[in-house]
């Protein structure tokens, strides 16, 4: 159940203009007027701004930094994505919580966020370091119209999502290691994880894992993690907004997907390649058959990193280990 302090945040939130009356609010809510002043002045206190005039009313000029589904929901200017926010204080992962919501039938651009993952994960389960209130630990639910093959391709959009968010906003020169890597000066500050339930020819879901590293200090990062990981704030010596971020993600996420759906991939493609960490230069690949050195060529439409074999023919590489940094 909605509490009365839900709702009331919520009225305020939907007003875009101009103000609503004490004696609105406290028939909408079926609370006295003066009850109506004293939860406003208990938003106050946890940080919202509200502004009360008398004969208009009252009306939410700021909200409190720290994120909550009203917070990341205020001003978002999406029409899809977003629009159901799921947040949570503590939570295993934010994978988790979104697969079960998803299998309940969660809506397309349902989007669940934590201020902190006990067990935050990566691809094959390696953990993913989430501190507390310190990034965005969050995770997109879509059920979009493509072939389950595809769906590499959503992992790729993402990560030139968020090399744009970043590009455009923290003064910063984004790379992209293939396939999912974030690289500010060579160190990994985002990464994402993308999951589906699908069959033969028809996706369920899809879920995209975001974790991005924001206000980090250097103390925040795990010793063993030290020497390949950084976040916004020890890149820039600047604290971020978390909301902020969220929401940025979100628009510019919302924005590119739609342009993916309308025009397919190329485009995609081509800014990924733009982004990425060490095209047109030699690499290093180890499958369990052989070990060489190949330039990188670029990536194709499934997702593949595209470079050549021993022998000097064009070659796709689904999974390998790349040893990115032997110069
Ligand atoms: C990823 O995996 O990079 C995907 C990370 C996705 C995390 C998000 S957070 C929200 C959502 N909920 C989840 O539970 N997960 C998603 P992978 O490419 O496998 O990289 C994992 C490796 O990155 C680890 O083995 C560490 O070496 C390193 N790592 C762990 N935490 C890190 C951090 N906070 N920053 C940078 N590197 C980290």
């Amino acid at each position: 159940m909605e509490s009365t302090r839900d709702k009331l945040i919520e009225i305020l939130s939907n007003i875009k203009d101009g103000y609503i009356s004490g004696q609105k609010l406290s028939d909408e809510l079926n609370i006295s007027r003066s009850a109506i002043w004293k939860h406003m002045k208990e938003l106050e206190k946890d940080g919202y701004e509200i502004e009360a005039k008398s004969r208009k009313g009252y009306r939410i000029i700021g909200f409190p930094e720290k994120p909550s589904e009203n917070t990341i929901k205020w001003g978002l200017n999406t029409k899809w994505l977003g629009k159901t926010v799921i947040h949570r204080e503590t939570i295993n992962s934010t994978q988790i919580l979104a697969h079960e919501y998803a299998q309940n039938g969660a809506e397309h651009g349902t989007i669940v966020i934590a201020e902190e993952q006990t067990k935050g994960r990566g691809r094959i389960n390696r953990p993913w370091n989430s501190t507390k209130g310190k990034g965005v630990w969050m995770s997109m639910i879509l059920r979009p119209e493509i072939l389950p093959q595809q769906a590499p391709q959503l992992t790729l959009l993402t990560a030139t999502v968020l090399a744009d968010v970043l590009r455009s906003n923290c003064n910063v020169d984004p790379l992209i290691k293939w396939p999912n890597d974030i690289l500010i000066n060579k160190k990994k500050c985002a990464g994402i994880l993308t999951e589906m339930q699908a069959e033969q020819d028809q996706i369920w879901y899809v879920i995209i894992g975001i974790g991005l590293n924001v206000n980090q200090d250097k103390d925040d990062i795990p010793e063993e993690l030290q020497s390949k990981a950084t976040s916004l704030y020890i890149e820039t010596d600047k604290t971020r907004s978390i909301n902020d971020f969220i929401q940025k993600i979100l628009v510019q996420f919302e924005k590119s997907f739609n342009v993916y759906l309308e025009k397919g991939f190329k485009e995609i493609k081509e800014k990924w390649e733009s982004y990425g960490f060490r095209i047109g230069e030699e690499i290093k690949i180890k499958t369990l058959k052989e070990e060489w050195k190949a330039p990188f060529l670029g990536i194709s439409e499934d997702g593949a990193l595209l470079t050549q074999s021993k022998e000097g023919r064009e070659k796709r590489i689904y999974s390998a280990e790349i040893d990115w940094f032997h110069s």
